[in-house]
């Protein structure tokens, strides 16, 4: 084809010549603007090049479809395209790929679990163009097990839950040999009654001991037969209940009774945590906290930490 249209360029040159012979002026002008525009049209028409692929990156064992444009190809006009990508001497064929227009394809790859990582060429060879490339266009990476969600991510002392976890390239096997459990320093809440739903979620109960620290807890996972390990750090918190200034999980008269030693009697305990005491939101621990709790504990008075009836909490 390009051949063909070099000889008609050469055709038109000599026709240009012969016309710079015999014609005029205006006529030779005429045939060399002739020439200029069949020279870039052939130029556009036959400079076929890719541009892109999306997604331009996958994790090993993927198995994804991607988007191929060029420019100046004939996709749609191809009995078939073969796509593939190289790096050094290793090659990934697409299983199956198919046109969309003249200047697009998508592909289907099944990223093999020990293919290299880094930086792929890629390659298509559909059976009209010549066999174009687009050096670097795709990334494998290699999949990093981690932890993206933990529901719920909070409770109280004494609660009994079901937490789910789900995680990103995971492993998580059969629930008889997977473990797991918060930690926060030296302390650990075991998780039970495992159920594990895919490779990358599972469920657990927790039951919240009475006396564990408040705060937040990192969350494991563990598969007891390959030791593999995972855990995400702060992700689920132990709550404290507002007005509960002892931390004996009950709201009462005693919580009254730390908050007025803590304000007039030096070396009294502190409120644990401090803001349990903070019952009116004002910002400040102070003996409006105790009038607050007082009016709450004997005169059914506002809950601690709800100024207002709305039965959501304002501090
Ligand atoms: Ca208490
Ligand atoms: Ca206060
Ligand atoms: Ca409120």
């Amino acid at each position: 084809m390009i051949n063909l249209l070099n000889l008609l360029l050469e055709e038109t040159a000599t026709q240009v010549v012969k016309s710079m012979v015999k014609q005029n002026n205006r006529i030779i002008v005429s045939g060399l603007i002739l020439t200029i525009c069949l020279f870039f049209a052939s130029n556009t028409a036959f400079a076929q090049s890719l541009n892109s692929i999306e997604p331009d990156s996958a994790y090993q064992g993927d198995d994804l479809w991607v988007t191929i444009t060029g420019s100046g190809t004939h996709f749609s006009q191809s009995s078939s395209s073969i796509v593939w990508f190289v790096q050094g001497s290793s090659t990934i064929y697409a299983g199956s790929a198919y046109p969309t227009s003249a200047t697009s394809l998508n592909a289907q790859f099944i990223i093999p679990g020990d293919a290299p990582s880094g930086y792929w060429d890629l390659y298509v060879d559909d059976d009209y163009d010549p066999v174009l490339s687009l050096p670097e266009a795709f990334r494998i990476l290699i999949p990093y097990p981690m932890i993206i969600s933990v529901d719920p991510d909070s409770a109280y002392r004494n609660e009994s839950l079901m937490v789910t976890i789900t995680g990103q390239h995971t492993w998580f096997g059969q629930a008889s040999t997977t473990a797991v459990w918060f930690s926060q320093g030296s302390s650990t809440i075991s998780g039970y009654g495992i159920n594990v739903y895919s490779s990358e979620q599972l469920s657990a109960w927790f039951s919240i001991p009475p006396d564990v620290p408040f705060g937040f807890w990192d969350v494991w996972v563990r598969d007891l037969v390959s030791q593999n390990t995972i855990s995400v750090q702060d992700s689920f918190e132990v709550m404290y209940r507002c007005g509960d200034t002892n931390a004996d999980n009950e709201i009462n008269v005693t919580d009254i009774v730390w908050i007025v030693n803590y304000i007039f009697i030096a070396n009294a305990p502190t409120p644990y945590p401090l803001n349990s005491a903070e019952v009116n939101c004002d910002g400040l621990v102070n003996i409006t906290d105790a009038v607050w709790l007082i009016l709450y504990v004997f005169q059914d008075g506002y809950a601690p930490c709800h100024i207002d009836v709305d039965g959501i909490p304002d501090c």
